[in-house]
């Protein structure tokens, strides 16, 4: 009788207990909205959704995912989170380059390899994306989550290239950061800075004559229907970055703080898995649906009458950026030699 009493009591407590903690976890629950640059199933797509499932799986947090074109432009998903509609967002140096200058050293043509390995390394690993870049976006109220490579650049153009003299009278898209347009000035061709929202249309009404994107992108956004000339430059990677509200965040508690951290490692080690094969998929996908599509990998002597360019563009980095840009870029080239040494 005693123990049956201690018993119910028990029961009894430990009912109310939960009830309580529920109605407080659930009081804590919070609605979090993430905006991407990219369609469904797109590299950022899949970041975004495992970030998501990660919070839903380790807290009563759920995350809503917003892709290209629901919220509007690149610029107006980080407009939105810099103002705190959005918690957070993932948007691409391409674009960041207008708002944080720094960012635009992913536009400096043959700085970063361009063996996987190596690259995905050097994300891992390298001080200047671990911890200078974070400092450079907290001066914009932003919380640099990860930085992540989405895949090796390819230009389409209207008819192959394989020289600097090529791209001569070319007018080439470039995302809207001024450095991107310098490296087309370098490589002999027009610069067109336009959002992604005007690409395709530009292609197709020859507006344009040609623009740069991994393959995976120039597949997902059909691309090579109206640019069928891939060349394959060897200039650089592109590059992409989540980032939450700083304000949000730092008044997270140091749990949730954590576990925002967590997920978004977790959503970083799927979308290394992610792209390992992506552009060649990508492009076998293109060759099975035109036959219109070619294919040009410059050979070295071909690289080297562009990479001879390159240093024209540091020194353009160095005249927008100043001395942060200067330490970055020396901070940058010392992990690269590291990750490369190894
Ligand atoms: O070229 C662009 O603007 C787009 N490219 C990619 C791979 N992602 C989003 C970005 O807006």
């Amino acid at each position: 009788m005693f123990k049956n009493k201690t018993l119910k009591q028990m029961v009894g407590v430990s009912f109310f207990t939960l009830a309580a903690f529920g109605a407080t976890s659930i009081a804590n629950a919070a609605n979090w909205r993430y905006a991407h640059e990219e369609y469904e199933g797109d590299v950022q797509d899949v970041y975004a959704y495992k970030f998501k499932e990660y919070i839903e799986d380790n807290s009563d947090h759920t995350l809503q995912v917003f892709r290209f074109g629901e919220l509007g432009e690149s610029d107006d998903i980080m407009e939105q989170t810099q103002a705190g509609i959005l918690q957070f967002v993932n948007q691409s140096p391409g674009f960041t380059g207008a708002l944080i200058p720094e960012a635009q050293i992913f536009f400096i043509p043959y700085l970063m390899p361009t063996e996987m390995d190596t690259v995905i390394k050097f994300f891992r690993e390298s001080k200047a994306i671990n911890e200078d870049f974070p400092e450079l976006y907290a001066e914009q109220g932003l919380e640099l989550l990860q930085m992540y490579p989405e895949g090796e650049m390819v230009v389409t153009v209207d008819e192959p290239v394989t020289s600097p003299a090529d791209f001569d009278g070319k007018k080439i898209r470039t995302m809207t950061n001024p450095l991107l347009a310098s490296t087309y000035e370098a490589f002999g061709a027009t610069p067109t800075p336009l959002p992604w929202g005007e690409v395709y249309g530009a292609l197709q009404t020859n507006m344009i004559q040609g623009q740069e994107n991994p393959i995976f992108w120039i597949e997902s956004g059909g691309l090579y229907e109206v640019s069928p000339n891939l060349v394959f430059t060897k200039h650089g990677w592109f590059t992409t970055a989540s980032m939450a509200n700083k304000k949000f965040y730092d008044g997270l508690s140091e749990e949730d703080q954590k576990l925002i951290q967590d997920a978004a490692d977790f959503a970083f080690e799927e979308i290394i898995d992610h792209i390992d094969g992506l552009a060649e998929e990508s492009l076998a996908k293109i060759e099975k649906a035109s036959d219109e599509v070619t294919v040009t990998r410059l050979n070295d002597e071909q690289v080297e009458a562009f990479k001879e360019r390159a240093p024209q563009v540091e020194k353009k980095f160095i005249e927008m950026t100043g001395e942060s840009g200067r330490e970055l870029l020396n901070q940058f080239k010392s992990d690269l030699e590291t990750v490369v040494g190894k």
